[in-house]
């Protein structure tokens, strides 16, 4: 037994302690107003810093980028103070820590966007799913398609960001690309009618991602660089037609790019593991870096598909809102706390920063 879920991984010279990763997990705790993380995200992450890696909440680029009340950004000086208070407290407690880079696309709502504008997208079809614009749930916005001139200007954006997360003192970045966000809106023929260079063929649906991954790598050891993809997930409304195909190229992408990992939803996001598994294995032929597996993983199944190399880790993310010790109760073999589903997205410290470890839980007892 060498490679078990509780031994090292490398990423280029990042030395990660264990293979249990915790998932981007959305939170909305961020300031009203300059959206920015503070003292609560502080506690929440140096909290969970057992994990090998940390992977942040979704993380706007750009204020355009925003789908969602208090999510936080990357894009301002605020912004960038508070993620540096974050990754300091991660680092003095020996965690490491990736930034998620997030461009919402469509799922985004006027009232979200700057000056009450139409979100942008590959094409003009709104997206038939919610958003939450801090009141309640809405239906997302028609978008408005981007231009093809534009597009440097929206790569710029994701450069600017990954430089921030450099100032920021992040240890790594994971580009959002699955979920139905703007990325993945790009790879899906659903959501994707574009008759320019970015639509239509494969190659011309893939331009984008491959674009991003170029912008992220002029500005990070693409060892230190992932893409989440959830390639047979139709959340927030995208589907295509081959995702096999779409997926094989999209993985061969990040594969020539160097990257470091990829951060696979394998399943419905949030859903059932409903990928073959047929699928999955074809679909990693075309990466040769880390794979992280993600979506329903227990003990066993973790244990089990990193011993047999189906996965070099597993991130999880609702064991992690419950759970801030998650790894240390996965060696132990320790019960897990169920987390309070009411308050997962949105509030203060209650449901976030007040679950305890196993060592609190003992003190108490
Ligand atoms: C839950 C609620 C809002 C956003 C994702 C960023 O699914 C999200 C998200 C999840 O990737």
């Amino acid at each position: 037994m060498t490679e078990t879920l509780f031994t090292p991984i490398q990423l280029g010279d990042l030395t990660l302690s264990n293979r249990v990763f915790m998932s981007p997990l959305t939170r909305n705790r961020a300031s009203d107003g300059v959206n920015a993380p503070h003292d609560l995200h502080v506690d929440y992450y140096a909290q969970r810093a057992g994990a090998g890696l940390i992977i942040t909440e979704a993380t706007q680029i750009s204020p355009e980028g925003k789908g969602y009340a208090w999510t936080p950004g990357i894009h301002s000086e605020e912004q960038v103070e508070g993620w540096k208070r974050v990754t300091d407290a991660v680092h003095r407690k020996g965690g490491r820590i990736a930034l998620q880079l997030w461009h919402v696309g469509r799922i985004s709502h006027t009232s979200l966007q700057p000056d009450g504008q139409a979100p942008v997208a590959p094409s003009a079809l709104a997206a038939n799913s919610k958003t939450f614009d801090g009141k309640g749930f809405v239906e997302t916005s028609t978008p408005r398609a981007l231009e093809t001139d534009e597009i440097p200007r929206l790569i710029g954006d994701f450069r600017k960001a990954a430089e921030n997360a450099k100032k920021a003192g992040f240890d790594a970045v994971e580009i959002h690309g699955a979920n139905g966000y703007l990325i993945d809106q790009f790879l899906r023929d659903s959501s994707n009618k574009r008759t320019d260079a970015y639509g239509g063929s494969i190659e011309n649906r893939t331009r984008l991602l491959k674009e991003v991954i170029e912008a992220v790598t002029s500005v990070w050891d693409p060892k230190k660089v992932g893409v989440r993809f959830s390639p047979f997930s139709d959340a927030n409304d995208v589907s295509d037609s081959d995702p096999v195909a779409l997926f094989s190229k999209a993985y061969a992408i990040a594969d020539e790019a160097g990257l470091g990992f990829l951060d696979i939803v394998e399943g419905q996001t949030g859903g059932p593991r409903s990928a073959s598994e047929e699928d999955l294995a074809e679909l990693r032929k075309h990466f040769s870096g880390v794979y992280v597996a993600n979506n329903g993983y227990d003990r066993a199944l973790a244990i089990e598909h990193v011993e047999s190399g189906k996965a070099d880790a597993i991130a999880f993310g609702r064991p992690f809102i419950g759970n801030p010790d998650l790894v240390e109760r996965l060696k132990q073999d320790a019960p897990l706390n169920e987390s309070n589903q009411e308050t997962w997205y949105g509030g203060g410290a209650e449901g976030y920063t007040d679950y305890p470890t196993l060592e609190e839980e003992k003190a108490k007892a």
